[in-house]
């Protein structure tokens, strides 16, 4: 799970709170005790057929036919990757409007495009208290390449209508390996970052400069061209790691001043691609920098 601050998470939980279905104080006449229970967070990014954070739609949790909570999916003022968090009621009993530790929810969203029941998500509930990041794509993916089915019908149609050759492979399928245009990501990787994989000069996820700033040498200005509607963070790892380096969430600055304000992800909304800017501190006598898609 994504390192995410204590205070984001807590600010989250407290702006949808009053989307959770509250038990009714009837349901405290039950023969055994009902105790007060934190509530159970599933939050994470809802996405769209091109990989892009939806920017409405609602997230509904449901234990059968019984919705126990709902949330709607958009942006946060909180420092989070997140788009959408909900809190599940939890009881220690089994009652019609709460979760019990180890019952099985289904997650479903509703975006304006309809119910997404293609990709409703059977989850578990966890111990109260605890948090399930999850990711979910709101589209129909039922090809072998993790695409989603209306990406790949629209790539394969541009490939066939331009005469694009070598993007297939002999047989006419998808390459996700490839890399196509020769910018150093995949095909897929530049399906997930939102990027062109027929245009070098739209490289998503590589840092295309890093330099130190003038005047102040421990800050990095690290440069990049993210895709619309992503959210991404910085990830250090020591250089002396080998080959399975552990690279761990650092924050970044979005302002080269001394002790700017640090945050740990930047979110992109849907304007044009623009090349972007964030300042990473320098720790150590070298170090490998990485940016990750969240
Ligand atoms: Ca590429």
């Amino acid at each position: 799970m994504s390192k995410m601050s204590s205070a984001g998470l807590m600010s989250l939980v407290s702006c949808l709170g009053a989307w959770a279905v509250l038990v009714p104080s009837a349901c405290f006449a039950a023969a055994q005790p009902v105790l007060s229970l934190p509530p159970f967070v599933i939050t994470g990014r809802v996405t769209d057929d091109r990989g892009a954070g939806l920017e409405s739609a609602e997230v509904r949790v449901r234990k059968g036919e019984t919705l126990l909570a709902r949330g709607n999916v958009g942006r946060f003022e909180a420092d989070t990757s997140a788009n959408y968090a909900l809190s599940v009621p939890m009881a220690n009993t089994n009652l019609a409007t709460a979760a019990v530790a180890g019952d099985t929810l289904t997650l479903e969203i509703d975006s304006a495009a309809g119910t997404y029941s293609d990709t409703n998500l059977v989850i578990t509930a966890a111990k109260p208290g605890r948090t399930l990041k999850l990711n979910v794509q709101a589209a129909q993916c039922t090809n072998p390449y993790g695409l989603s089915d209306s990406y790949l019908a629209d790539i394969l149609a541009y490939v066939d209508a331009v005469g694009i050759e070598g993007f297939l492979d002999a047989n006419g399928n998808y390459q996700p390996n490839a890399d196509f245009d020769g910018d150093g990501v995949s095909n897929y990787l530049e399906y997930l970052a939102g990027t062109d994989p027929f245009d070098a000069d739209d490289a998503g996820l590589k840092i295309l400069s890093w330099r130190a700033v003038e005047g102040n040498p421990d800050l990095m200005e690290a440069t990049f061209l993210p895709g619309p509607n992503r959210a991404y963070s910085a990830e250090r790892a020591a250089p002396d790691a080998g080959n399975a380096p552990q690279f761990e969430l650092r924050p970044h600055q979005l302002t080269p001043e001394k002790n700017g304000v640090a945050k740990n992800y930047l979110l992109t909304g849907n304007e044009d691609p623009e090349v972007r800017v964030i300042y990473l501190y320098k720790e150590g006598a070298s170090s490998l920098y990485r940016l990750r898609l969240e």
